[in-house]
């Protein structure tokens, strides 16, 4: 790919100082980091341009668009599971009109200067809404089953890959003739991402990084679901190597993939959590209303479309994030020693 100036939307969340910090210095690369949020200080100078506003305002989009000439954008601005669910309608504008805002700027831009715009967007398992009696019967999920989500979060993620398949795929079609769609419209399905660096905000699948977060501080932890609750998982340097990885990949046959590591319950991880620190006091006291969410959530993916189709590899099982990644960046990150040898890390 010839040189990329990359959008990122939500460029102080979590997933954005990820990418931010794989991507600067490549060469051929500009960044231009976007958040309603002040952008963290150590981040601007590993970008070429930072602008604070909110992507609700179509006029500031199309100010920042045109301005640089974004060729890819990176879209990662959204109100997660529990902050959607508190906050519904400000939810819609959000993450529907704003990423509709996003992907209508960015298509003028395609048409003005005829060529397509990238367009990275991560999607979520809260897309789902599997009936807890066909959890067993479905097994890993594919990316066309149970899709009857629950919540406002996982009703506007649905819609934004439909509207990102429209204008990859069709848009215009009856009027367009042998243009090529604005559009290059790629979408991973993400699971419960854990970073050892930062915590989410506004999650559902929060309650792991918590624990992780509160036992490395030495401080207690109340998990928020039943320990039987299963999830897929991803730790977030694998999660940055899946999206880079799918913004490189040659044209693609289908736009939207299903990504994960490993499955695990709530109650395999503290056990995992009490083996790494020991003394970590871990309590659970489900919350009716954030459980009921989770529990529609697959318990499994299926990956295989992702492996075929741009050659994605999950990386770490349960054990090995926590010996090499979780346990080492943890403890750097709260200044405490390395585990002694022979201890188990
Ligand atoms: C959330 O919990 O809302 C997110 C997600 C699974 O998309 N982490």
């Amino acid at each position: 790919m010839s040189d990329r100036t990359i959008l990122i939307t939500g460029a102080a969340g979590e997933i954005g100082h990820g990418l931010i910090n794989a991507l600067a210095g490549q060469p051929g690369v500009r960044l231009i980091a976007m958040d309603l949020r002040e952008v963290p200080e150590e981040l601007h100078h590993k970008v070429d341009s930072v602008h604070q506003g909110d992507i609700c305002d179509r006029a500031f989009i199309e100010h920042v668009i045109s301005l640089h000439r974004v060729n890819e954008v990176m879209h990662l601005a959204a109100l997660l599971s529990t902050s959607a669910e508190r906050a519904p309608e400000q939810a819609h504008e959000v993450n529907v009109q704003g990423t509709f805002n996003l992907m209508r700027t960015a298509a003028e831009q395609a048409q003005a200067y005829d060529e397509p715009v990238r367009f990275i967007f991560p999607s979520t398992i809260a897309i789902y809404g599997v009936e807890p009696s066909e959890k067993d019967e479905l097994g890993p999920i594919r990316e066309f089953q149970a899709l009857r989500p629950i919540t406002m979060y996982g009703a506007n993620k649905l819609y934004c890959e439909a509207m990102g398949r429209y204008y990859g795929r069709y848009y215009r079609s009856i009027t367009r003739g042998d243009r090529r769609p604005p559009i290059d419209f790629r979408c991973l399905r993400l699971p419960g991402i854990i970073s050892a660096d930062t915590l989410p905000v506004g999650g559902t699948s929060d309650y792991v990084p918590e624990m992780i977060h509160a036992s490395a501080r030495g401080e207690a932890c109340v998990c928020f679901v039943r320990p039987d609750t299963s999830l897929p998982w991803m730790m977030m340097p694998e999660c940055v190597e899946a999206i880079l990885k799918l913004a490189k990949a040659p044209p693609l046959a289908r736009c939207v993939y299903n990504v994960a590591s490993f499955s695990a319950t709530a109650g395999e991880f503290a056990e995992a959590v009490q083996r790494h620190f020991p003394g970590a006091e871990l309590s659970f006291e489900p919350h009716a209303g954030r459980q009921s969410l989770v529990d529609t959530w697959p318990a499994d993916v299926d990956c295989l479309r992702a492996r075929e189709d741009w050659g994605y590899e999950p990386q770490w099982t349960l054990e090995q994030a926590m010996t090499q990644y979780i346990v080492p960046t943890v403890r750097a990150r709260y200044g405490q020693a390395p585990a002694p040898e022979g201890a188990i890390t």
